[in-house]
């Protein structure tokens, strides 16, 4: 076997107790050295978080099939790949996600209230309404917006790491990405330009067997995503994306290595999309409903939770009051969320110029008139 894809065995604390899958890297010189492990609080912190974007999620499609919003993207059954991934960042390191890492977002301390604001458009929403619903996006926790866009995220977020190098200082930049933007163009161009500038960028690709209604067979005729880092001369690993300990411990390791210079890594997780594409997909149109039930078995949330009771970490009756206290948080938030007025009208003329030109004052003021002499 080539010394370039040579598998490599990574320990993995969860992996010894609950999984057989092995954890594999595309060898390349520089990979990475050191597996950090999440100790009993980190597990409990990431169990809290995968267990309230769960709660999130089943919420919100609630509400989108009861017509209160327009369009939800849940990530269910991606929770632990999410979660365990962001846990390896700092503050001051930047996330540019793909389609499913909102959850990342609120790890990292954004509030719930604007959270959902976003998502009925209205004035609680700190980008004004101006978005597709679930695309939220905050400077205060280093997150850039959903990229519907498939694959535009990736160039953005190496140029991002590529300033903070050129800056000399210490960010790290998170670039998420489906197994399905592997096949567009700025996959291509992101890796390779990471790679010859060693840009301190860590590739997380989410690969949940699905890109809508093409599997991940019909994407790519490699063996898997991560041995593409090698034609790019950075390594690869692919883990198992259910296991948030082995997720963490491979980020945490890559997300270490461009802090010390040595430049970007693809991380695979290999994960499942349990739900729809998004809440306007039917899956089942397409998908063969037992692949769904055997991945519910692999379900990371079910399985973080039985590994922590098999810790002595934590027991049903803690885990029966923590689903209560986030379904009353989730709760309170959409009530409070969806009470909001819409933003202003004067706002749509904000944000485009430092100083509002003549033009827009006019018009500003030609509406607001209207407004008052007509009704809306
Ligand atoms: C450039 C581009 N092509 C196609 C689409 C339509 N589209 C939206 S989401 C999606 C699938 C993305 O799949 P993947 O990258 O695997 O992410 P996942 O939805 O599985 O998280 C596609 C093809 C798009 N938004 N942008
Ligand atoms: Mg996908």
């Amino acid at each position: 076997m080539a010394p370039a894809n040579r598998a490599l065995q990574l320990a993995s604390s969860s992996r010894k107790k609950s999984s057989n899958k092995k954890t594999t890297v595309a060898r390349q010189s520089g990979a990475m050295s050191a597996h950090p492990l999440l100790h009993t609080q980190g597990l409990l912190e990431c169990y809290r978080a995968m267990l309230r974007i769960r709660t999130l999620d089943e919420r919100m499609m609630t509400l989108q099939r009861q017509g209160r919003i327009g369009f939800y993207g849940a990530c269910t059954g991606q929770e632990a790949a999410c979660i365990g991934s962001a846990y390896a960042l700092r503050a001051n390191d930047w996330v540019f996600p793909a389609l499913r890492e909102g959850g990342a977002m609120l790890l990292r301390g954004f509030a719930l209230v604007p959270y959902i604001a976003q998502v009925f458009g209205n004035s609680g929403d700190i980008t004004k309404g101006r978005q597709m619903p679930s695309h939220q996006a905050a400077a205060s926790v280093h997150q850039v917006s959903w990229s519907s866009v498939i694959g535009t995220q990736l160039s953005q977020a190496v140029g991002a790491a590529w300033a903070a190098k050129l800056k000399k200082d210490d960010t790290v930049v998170m670039a998420y990405l489906g197994d399905g933007a592997t096949s567009s163009n700025d996959f291509h161009v992101a890796m390779n330009f990471a790679g010859v500038f060693k840009a301190p960028v860590v590739f997380v690709c989410q690969n949940n067997h699905w890109s809508i209604s093409v599997p991940t067979d019909h994407q790519t005729a490699s063996e898997s995503i991560a041995i593409k880092a090698v034609a790019y001369g950075l390594p690869g690993v692919k883990v198992d994306g259910n296991d948030v300990s082995a997720v963490y411990a491979a980020v945490a390791a890559a997300v270490e290595r461009a802090r010390r210079g040595q430049g970007a890594t693809l991380v695979e997780l290999e994960t499942y999309r349990m739900g729809a594409h998004s809440s306007s997909d039917d899956p089942s149109r397409y998908r063969d409903p037992a692949e769904v039930e055997a991945w519910k078995k692999k379900d990371p949330v079910e399985r973080l939770r039985s590994r922590l009771f098999a810790l002595n970490a934590w027991n049903s009756a803690q885990d029966k009051a923590l689903q209560a206290e986030l379904l009353e948080e989730v709760n309170t938030a959409i009530k409070e969320a969806e009470s909001l007025p819409p933003p202003s009208i004067a706002t749509l003329f904000e944000d485009v110029y430092q100083g509002e030109p003549w033009h827009l004052k006019e018009q500003r003021a030609e509406l607001l008139e209207s407004i008052k002499r007509h009704g809306r």
